[in-house]
């Protein structure tokens, strides 16, 4: 079986994408995540039926035998994939136009490029094909064209972007449906949180750009805060805008850039998101971040852009101090006391077998269980990292999968650790004055 996927939170592009590989590969059925857009959703609420479009849960993961992944290169954005990630021999075509370097989902197939859009891509295989498209696929792919285009406005636009966008347009791209779907009505809430943040922005000047930032506190659900902070940027006029969005539980940062100069998606990249140069997102948990330590990431991260040469080789801590899966959690206890240190791998001949954290230790309730091996403790789900990995990377791992530690692996073997205090740290040194 062949299936084509795209991210959650799935927009315009990525549903337009998707179709475009169920009709571009014999046999694909498209799988589109839970989460959508609302206009997404919208959308696929009355004609969801007229494409061959399934959703997660009901893919026999056993069955498929090869993945189209289209707008993203991250497995983590993709929705029920994990079961696939895993799977040996199974054959993998990536189309995208993320170019943040964030990926790692490896494919077997790929065509990746800085354009405006996916659709963009998928057009470009059509035309050599000479296909004919039912007006109905065309216009979803105008309407995906057309959003991550900005309407052709966005300075990633190329001409190749409203060359695909006239294919469509020739193959009957109705303008009526697009513009429904393009430009949602604003509802009451919206408009009160355009209101709230015209109130007050703060702004910086990073390497000649002017940065915006919004924290807003949201007690109800809104819609759409993309378009609003697409809209906003436009009203302040500053060259990239990061509103974040904080409730009880979580921050969502959602950032728009109409400078070159200044790429959302590797600035996302530092919180776990992602995104493009034009646009991104991330979420954060509260209890990790702060709406202000956000913003110093952000800013710190923008400030380094151009100049992140460092690598996790450089900020890691080394040699790293183990025990084995026998040690008694009194002696991991001494041990962590008296070299001053906050974790300690388990291993056994060069072999990982977990780890143990100060904050575990917490989890020894009766004496006696002191003379416990460790083994009964520590974590056994690691995640290393490769030595070669940007601070950035590793920080968006961090948060994205609620880890405070990763063990750096080289040859399959430790050569050392990077904490989450590591990686703040060099964040914070790169801060300016
Ligand atoms: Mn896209």
């Amino acid at each position: 079986m062949l299936i084509a996927t795209t991210h959650k939170n799935t927009d315009f592009d990525g549903l337009a994408s998707v179709i475009a590989a169920t009709l571009l590969y014999p046999d694909c059925v498209g799988v589109v995540p839970k989460m959508t857009n609302r206009n997404v959703g919208q959308f696929l609420s009355t004609h969801k039926t007229a494409f061959n479009l399934i959703l997660p849960h009901e893919i026999p993961h056993n069955d498929v035998k090869k993945l189209v992944v289209v707008d993203t290169d991250q497995w983590h954005r993709l929705d029920r994939m994990e079961k696939l990630a895993g799977q040996q021999d199974l054959e993998i075509d990536l189309w995208d136009h993320h170019m943040t370097g964030t990926g790692d989902i490896e494919p077997t197939w790929s065509c990746k490029e800085q354009i405006g859009s996916t659709v963009t891509l998928f057009v470009r295989e059509m035309q050599k094909r000479q296909m004919t498209l039912k007006p109905l696929d065309s216009t979803v792919m105008l309407i995906g064209l057309y959003e991550d285009t900005g309407h052709l406005s966005y300075p990633s636009t190329t001409a190749e972007d409203a060359r695909a966008a006239a294919y469509l347009l020739d193959n009957r791209a109705d303008l009526n449906v697009a513009a429904f779907f393009l430009n949602p009505p604003y509802e009451e809430n919206q408009k009160e949180i355009l209101f709230e943040m015209m109130k007050e922005t703060e702004k910086f000047t990073i390497n000649g750009n002017t940065i915006g930032f919004n924290t807003i506190t949201l007690d109800k659900k809104v819609t759409n805060l993309a378009a609003i902070v697409n809209m906003y940027r436009k009203i302040v006029n500053v060259d990239a805008l990061f509103v974040i969005f904080t409730n009880d539980n979580r921050n969502t940062i959602i950032g728009r850039s109409g400078s070159e100069n200044i790429h959302i998606g590797q600035a996302m990249a530092i919180l776990g998101g992602g995104g493009h140069a034009g646009a991104g997102s991330a979420a954060v948990k509260c209890s990790e971040m702060s709406p202000q330590q956000i913003k110093e990431l952000i800013v710190a991260g923008l400030t380094s852009n151009k100049t992140e040469s460092a690598r996790i080789s450089d900020i890691m801590s080394f040699p790293v101090i183990s025990v084995t899966p026998s040690t008694s959690m009194r002696d991991v206890q001494t041990l962590m006391a008296t070299k001053k240190i906050r974790g300690v791998m388990v291993m056994e001949d060069d072999k990982i077998h977990g780890i143990i954290v100060l904050w575990d230790l917490k989890r020894v309730k009766k004496e006696q269980h002191w003379e416990h091996p460790v083994k009964a403790f520590m974590a056994r789900d690691i995640i290393t990292i490769d030595p070669g990995t940007s601070p950035s990377i590793a920080a968006g791992i961090m948060i994205e999968r609620d880890v405070g530690y990763l063990p750096v692996l080289e040859n399959n073997k430790v050569i050392g650790i990077v904490t989450r205090t590591d990686v703040l740290t060099y964040y914070y040194d790169l801060l300016p004055e």
